[in-house]
């Protein structure tokens, strides 16, 4: 397994260890987990990730959620070559992981999001050595 992969993985697990799924929530994990035939998290293959991919791809699911429902999965077990490939996946194809979109950008991993042209995208950084007279 890759190294960051590994720490995604890990990431994941501390994640899910905070959480306190409340009842609604693990129904609609249910939910997703049926539609995808997953019967037993245990014992998921990549086969499964990928119909579970699917049916999150299908569905309004936010980001919240589907860490939220990846989270289960590492709690109740999920293979590490199943929660790796969950979260190295692209399903939107923007050329950003699952895991990227849930742990560092932020955005949705279900849908891509518009290219930006940031015109911030050269960061500058303040000059430690200016010496700015403020004028208040
Ligand atoms: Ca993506």
């Amino acid at each position: 397994m890759a190294q960051t992969t590994q720490l995604q993985v890990q990431e994941l697990a501390r994640f899910a260890q905070e959480q306190q799924f409340n009842e609604q929530y693990r129904q609609y994990f249910g939910d997703v987990w049926n539609e995808a035939g997953v019967k037993n998290i245990s014992k998921m293959t990549t086969q499964d990730a990928q119909q579970t991919l699917k049916v999150l791809a299908n569905s309004e699911a936010s980001p919240q959620f589907v860490k939220s429902l990846l989270a289960q999965a590492a709690i109740d077990g999920a293979p590490p070559q199943v929660l790796e490939y969950l979260l190295s996946s692209d399903i939107d194809g923007d050329g950003r992981t699952l895991a990227q979109e849930i742990f560092q950008d932020g955005t949705n991993p279900l849908s891509a999001d518009t290219p930006q042209l940031s015109p911030n995208a050269e960061v500058i950084s303040p000059s430690p050595t200016e010496d700015l007279d403020w004028q208040i």
